[in-house]
């Protein structure tokens, strides 16, 4: 993370303690240590694997005569060359400030302090007054701009579920692989039978923390010819910063409206297990733990067949109740995509979705098949035909796709609440 970021790590020194120290984060022998390494060895930037408090970072800087960095600015600071929407950049930017904020005051008492100030009200004391509101202004204006985006978010997804299309989501730890497979479940190889329209180009992958940061919704054909929308988004970390998770809520809510997630893990990872770990305790959070999810282990053409036997082997003794039979892929060489497929499709079959169709007068069997198979909640009829709502078994939906009424819903505000619309 820290190359991420544009630092050229020197070395680690880490120190075991049950809590990290309350004035100066490690222990008084290690900091003399870190301070005898930084003369030593020239270094300019110190960075702590945690977020630390203000006065704690205050009090290092201090000490160490340098720049210490938390792991929260690293992380914000690769969001932030990341960012390339609208959308990215603004939940960067109010997370950021979200973070500078309450460490303003130690900055400027540290500017008092060292002289800038004269009696109790100097230049440093008004200075910081005006910073914060105008931060707190900022703050106030980005928020109301990620609730606009929040909503056309909102619009766009339920215009989605009128649509009827099951909705997958990746999800995991950063940068095993979640937008590879995306490409490679989305790409025309994959998509033999697809009529769709031209593609668009790949997405962005690298080798490298948070590449993806917005997310990104496509269509996928199953076997059986079923559409499926796949979506990706940014990628977990341990310990992700409060800060981020709450300017990120437009983008993650995104995941609260997924039917499946595809819970991504990178096997050649050593720290593999820990990090599904790390992703599953980040889903408890956004309060996603009981979504249907599919483990993924990713990246197997790179792993020996030993390695990924013993670690399914592992995580299907330790699989939770939401959690479906795992399957083993490689993005690079679609090993194992097929039967990702065929899970995604066999789960699709087994629920039964909610739908709203418009059947022609002329295909008055689909309305008795809909009565025998189904369960109608609502009928009526209208030039267009018998518009029934009700749920469907996941095997039928193929059937009633072409029928799906997909039609903007006239003469009610888009921000308002599903009607609750009689038909007929
Ligand atoms: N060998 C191998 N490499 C893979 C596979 N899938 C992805 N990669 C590589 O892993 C790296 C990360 O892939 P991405 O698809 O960007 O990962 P991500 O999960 O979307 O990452 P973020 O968006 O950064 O969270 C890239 O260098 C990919 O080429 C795979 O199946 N096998
Ligand atoms: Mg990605």
């Amino acid at each position: 993370m820290c190359e991420s970021a544009g630092l050229e790590p020197v070395g680690r020194v880490t120190q075991r303690l049950a809590h990290p120290h309350p004035k100066h984060y490690v222990g008084r022998g290690k900091l003399e240590e870190i301070k005898e390494r930084i003369a030593l060895d020239a270094i300019d930037v110190v960075v702590t694997d945690d977020e630390l408090a203000p006065r704690m970072q205050a009090t290092l800087d201090e000490e160490m005569k340098l720049k210490v960095v938390d792991r929260t600015a690293v992380i914000l600071d690769i969001f932030a060359q990341r960012a390339r929407t609208h959308e990215g950049r603004i939940q960067v930017e109010l997370a950021q400030y979200e973070f500078t904020l309450p460490r303003l005051r130690t900055i400027w008492e540290e500017f008092d302090r060292t002289g800038g100030g004269i009696g109790t009200r100097g230049p440093g004391q008004t200075q910081l007054e005006r910073d914060r509101s105008r931060i707190r202004r900022r703050i106030t204006q980005l928020k109301r701009e990620i609730e606009r985006v929040r909503q056309h978010r909102q619009r766009v997804r339920r215009r989605r579920r009128q649509g009827g299309m099951p909705l997958a989501a990746l999800v995991g730890y950063t940068n095993v692989g979640k937008t590879s497979l995306l490409n490679a479940l989305t790409s025309p190889s994959t998509q033999r039978f697809s009529k769709a329209a031209p593609r668009s180009p790949q997405a962005r992958t690298a080798d490298a923390p948070f590449v993806t940061l917005d997310p990104l919704t496509r269509v996928m054909e199953v076997d059986g010819g079923q559409q499926v929308l796949v979506s990706d988004t940014v990628g977990f970390i341990s310990k992700l910063p409060h800060a981020l998770v709450a300017a990120f809520r437009a983008t993650l809510e995104e995941l609260s409206e997924a039917d499946l997630l595809l819970h991504v893990v990178d096997i050649t990872d050593e720290r593999a297990e820990q990090c599904a770990d790390i992703v599953r305790e980040t889903l408890g959070e956004l309060d996603l733990a009981d979504k249907p999810t599919m483990l993924v282990l990713n990246k197997a053409d790179n792993a020996p067949i030993g390695d990924v036997l013993a670690l399914l082997d592992r995580i299907k003794r330790g699989q939770r109740e939401n959690e479906l039979e795992p399957v083993v892929t490689s993005a690079e060489t679609g090993e194992g995509l097929g039967i990702l497929k065929a899970g995604i499709e066999r789960w699709v079959s087994s629920r039964s979705p909610r739908v709203h169709v418009v059947i022609p007068y002329e295909r008055s069997e689909l309305v008795d098949l809909f009565y025998r198979r189904g369960h109608p909640a609502r009928t009526g009829y209208s030039e267009r035909g018998t518009e029934i709502e009700g749920t469907i078994p996941g095997s039928l939906v193929r059937v009633f796709q072409p029928y799906f009424d997909v039609r903007p819903r006239s003469g009610q505000g888009e921000d308002g609440p599903l009607p609750d619309r009689r038909l007929g």
